[in-house]
């Protein structure tokens, strides 16, 4: 396939002053007349975008069809030569014939469950007519849906409707990936909103008639971020209609579309029975993430798909601020980075590391990815402690007033932020451009007499692909310091290492102090340091910053796992220091539940290749086990308590303070299943006062192998919804020894409701297994051949959802021989798949380069 270059970027040579559609759905034969109203910018010939699926039935210009002798229509593209194309403004008209019944890539439109759908972010568009397919090529919309189906939805305001037809007008003028078009039998939840400038906005979120009794949460969601956009940045909605409509058959989370997003129904829908606290978390991030996108990503676009975490990158790290605002700010910061390092310091560790810019790509489908949103994010924190809070303040200002209705890159970004501010941005553009994540040692010198400690911090990145050498970036390192006795000698300072090594000095100081590094992970590195065991205990006793403090909890688990997989002794202080935790009744629940979850079998691979080591992953799931028992065992009394304690009286609530006694509850009872055999899970299971509880009490019975009954309970009771199902899915690959994971799947997926081209259920049941680091890293080979079968099978019918899922095999190279070599083996079969798609074949290529 051929590669895409971000220095080959040329404008369009046209401006579109409107776009028009008139598209009359069938599930075959769908009709869409498309006429673009042009004006010339530049010299060329009209190239438009297309794809294999349009049936071009006529194409005009001014009215007049275009003389075949000026006209070529290719597989991708549409070519009007410049000699049939007018001097002044012009009206390009055509009409092409598509069949959404056979789409099941879910990329244009298509068919769920009766209902016509739009997906367009990123090449979408072009499979439903023939369009300038850049996101720098930005027009308002006029859009005439028909159809029998009583429900018709485009962008924007609606204009008028009839018995089988709605015309919808969207005057902020976007690029194609933001279009959307929904016909289906749908009832609305409908509320309303007023915004902070007097404008009434209409809310809608469209469902299954069934189903519209599990949106109020959703809707909940949207009002708290339309009421926090204008708050926290004075953003203000902007236009008379927001619709919302969920759909069941979904490659990712939801779309941003203007005026319709469009979203997975898993973010939409829930209530107390369906859904869990996790689950309602997401949907109130997704929405506001979507919500947040009208101005970072819609108002303001990217200029080109090289640019994605512009849009990205800030949205994420919008929501995040808006989930830390609503609930924990502590708990947020600690969940994010769990997320961050099991996401994106696995993948810039690997073969398919990549700058949250890349300067290549094949698919950029294949481009979704956690460097691009959760670093994205990152960067962006980073700037913002950079330039602190007035130039973070007056950076955003003049990014949305600069910038409004333009198509922007990284540098336009960068460049508002030295104007706001003047401060030179070279250096921390290198975060945008650099793949890997840098490397940081301290080293610390006390010197006794003069009360002086001086820090020596050195930052490295290996080579990543493409990218041998590595300079130096600006690194934000947050610390404070601790004195013996717990006392904080010095707060929070935020040190700036520009170089490649540095040193900082502390004067003043009586005593030793103890260094809290890396505050609210102030940088996305690793960091390396020697320290002692009760070090890192003083520090999760009494640290002022909470993310160092559950981090030197953290720390103190890991090493004790990462030696005991490695046949070494297991360290008693992480449970020793549990005690304070446990017996600390000011903690917030949610918090000491993180400080109990250890570190996943994948953080403790990767530290243990960090060391230099292979990592055995029966082994490390063995370790971990046994650490979970032990703490079980030294902890049994206090467990127990907790267990009665923290759960949450009245009615269910997905609030933070509920939701949070939940977690330390459900924690508790993962470690005593261990010890009671499975009775207390067996209780609360028959008890099932809520979905959350019911699938912690699951989790414990299937690793337990006694969850027969709960499991047929579970499919008696919800087989008629499709998203509790998924989790029964789900939790028995994820949940099972891992000797019996892969036998599981299998017979699941042989069960006639594994409805696999429905992604959901695909990644409840395939993803389940990727999920399970020793059953799918089974040194048979079982796992690999068994994920890699299923994507063979689901490569032709949805080849982004395939591609997405390959990301499993990333962590190949870390593993022994005998693995590797089964790894290879499996995706080598991939590879050799006559008809691969290019989403699959550039992730097979780049993971075995
Ligand atoms: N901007 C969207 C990204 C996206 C997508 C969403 C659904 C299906 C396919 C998609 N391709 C790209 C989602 C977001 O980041 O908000
Ligand atoms: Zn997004």
């Amino acid at each position: 396939a051929e590669t895409r270059l971000l220095d080959d970027y040329r404008p369009w040579p046209f401006r579109i002053a409107e776009t028009r559609l008139d598209v009359t759905l069938a599930p075959r034969g769908t009709v869409v007349r498309s006429e673009i109203a042009l004006e010339r910018s530049g010299p060329g010939p009209l190239v438009m975008d297309g794809g294999a699926g349009l049936r071009t039935r006529a194409v005009t210009i001014d009215g007049r069809p275009v003389d075949p002798a000026h006209l070529t229509i290719a597989a991708e593209s549409l070519t009007v030569a410049e000699a049939a194309l007018p001097d002044r403004p012009f009206a390009f008209a055509a009409e092409v014939e598509i069949d959404p019944a056979d789409n099941t890539a879910l990329e244009g439109l298509y068919l769920s469950g009766g209902m016509f759908c739009t997906q367009c972010e990123a090449e979408g568009f072009r499979h439903i007519t023939w369009y300038p397919d850049r996101p720098d090529v930005m027009a308002p919309f006029r859009v005439v849906v028909r159809s029998d189906l009583p429900v018709l939805l485009s962008n924007g305001n609606p204009v008028a409707q009839g018995r089988g037809w709605a015309e919808w007008h969207d005057p902020w003028p976007k690029p194609a990936y933001l279009f959307a078009l929904v016909a289906g039998d749908l009832r609305a939840l409908a509320d309303r909103f007023t915004t902070m400038s007097g404008r009434e906005v209409a809310l809608n979120i469209w469902v299954r008639p069934g189903d519209l009794d599990r949106a109020g949460f959703a809707m909940q969601a949207l009002k708290a971020s339309m009421v926090w956009d204008e708050q926290a940045y004075g953003r203000e909605y902007d236009l008379d209609v927001f619709n919302i409509v969920a759909v069941d058959d979904f490659n990712m989370g939801a779309m941003e579309n203007k005026g319709l997003n469009i979203f997975n129904s898993k973010l939409v829908l829930a209530s107390p029975d369906t859904a869990t606290d996790a689950d309602y978390e997401r949907i109130e991030s997704v929405i506001a993430h979507e919500y947040f996108h009208n101005w970072t990503g819609n108002r303001i676009t990217c200029r080109d798909w090289f640019q994605l975490c512009l849009k990205e990158g800030l949205t994420v790290y919008r929501d995040q601020q808006f989930t830390s605002d609503l609930r924990s700010a502590a708990v947020k910061r600690i969940e994010d980075v769990v997320a961050l390092r099991a996401r994106q310091f696995r993948e810039d560790a690997g073969p398919l590391a990549h700058p949250p810019r890349p300067d290549r790509y094949e698919e950029i489908n294949n481009f979704y990815t956690a460097t691009v949103y959760e670093k994205g994010a990152e960067v962006i924190g980073m700037l913002r402690r950079l330039v602190g809070e007035d130039g973070w303040r007056a950076g955003m200002e003049l990014y949305f007033t600069r910038h409004d209705g333009q198509a922007c890159t990284i540098e336009d970004w960068l460049r508002v932020f030295q104007d706001a501010t003047g401060r030179d941005l070279a250096q921390f553009k290198r975060w945008y451009t650099d793949a890997g994540t840098p490397r940081l040692t301290m080293a610390e010198d006390w010197d006794e007499d003069a009360g002086r400690l001086t820090l020596r911090f050195a930052q490295t990145t290996a080579p990543t692909p493409g990218q041998p050498d590595k300079p130096p970036r600006v690194i934000p390192i947050a610390l404070g310091l601790i004195s013996p006795n717990g006392d904080e000698v010095l707060p929070t300072q935020m040190l700036e290492m520009t170089a490649a090594a540095q040193e900082f000095s502390f004067d003043n100081l009586g005593a030793r102090p103890v260094v809290s590094l890396l505050r609210g992970f102030s940088a996305p590195v690793t960091v390396e340091r020697t320290m002692s065991a009760a070090d890192r205990a003083l520090l999760l006793a009494h640290d002022s910053d909470p993310f160092a403090r559950w981090q030197a909890g953290h720390d103190l688990a890991l090493e004790a796992l990462v030696a005991a997989a490695q046949g070494g002794d297991p360290d008693p202080a992480f449970s020793r220091a549990l005690a304070g935790v446990l017996g600390d009744g000011t903690l917030d629940p949610a918090f000491v539940a993180l400080v109990l979850r250890l570190p996943s079998e994948d953080e403790i691979a990767a530290g243990i290749t960090a060391r230099g080591a292979i990592p055995d992953p029966d082994r490390i799931h063995e370790a971990r086990e046994s650490l979970a028992e032990t703490i079980a065992r030294d902890h049994q009394p206090a467990l127990a308590a907790l267990y009665e304690r923290m759960e949450p009286q009245g009615p269910y609530s997905p609030d933070a303070g509920p939701a949070g006694q939940r977690s330390l509850r459900l924690a508790a009872l993962g470690l005593l299943s261990r010890l009671d055999g499975g009775e207390r899970a067996q209780a609360l299971w028959d008890a099932a006062p809520d979905m959350t509880q019911r699938m912690g009490a699951l989790a414990a019975l299937v690793r337990l192998d006694r969850a027969g009954t709960a499991l047929a309970q579970m499919e008696s009771q919800f087989a008629d919804n499709r998203l509790v199902m998924d989790k029964f899915f789900t939790i028995q690959p994820i949940a099972a020894a891992p000797a019996r994971a892969v036998a599981i799947a299998r017979s699941l997926a042989a069960r006639p409701d594994f409805d696999w081209k429905n992604p959901n259920r695909f990644r409840a049941l395939i993803g389940a297994v990727t999920a399970n680091p020793a059953a799918f890293h089974a040194a048979d080979g079982s796992g690999y051949d068994f994920v890699a079968e299923w994507l063979m099978r689901l490569d032709p019918a949805n080849p982004q959802t395939a591609a997405r899922m390959m990301t499993a095999f990333e962590t190949w190279p870390r593993h022994d021989a005998t693995r590797r070599k089964a790894a290879r083996d499996a995706l080598e079969r991939i590879a050799a798949m006559p008809l691969l798609s290019v989403n699959s074949a550039e992730m097979v290529r780049r993971i075995l380069a």
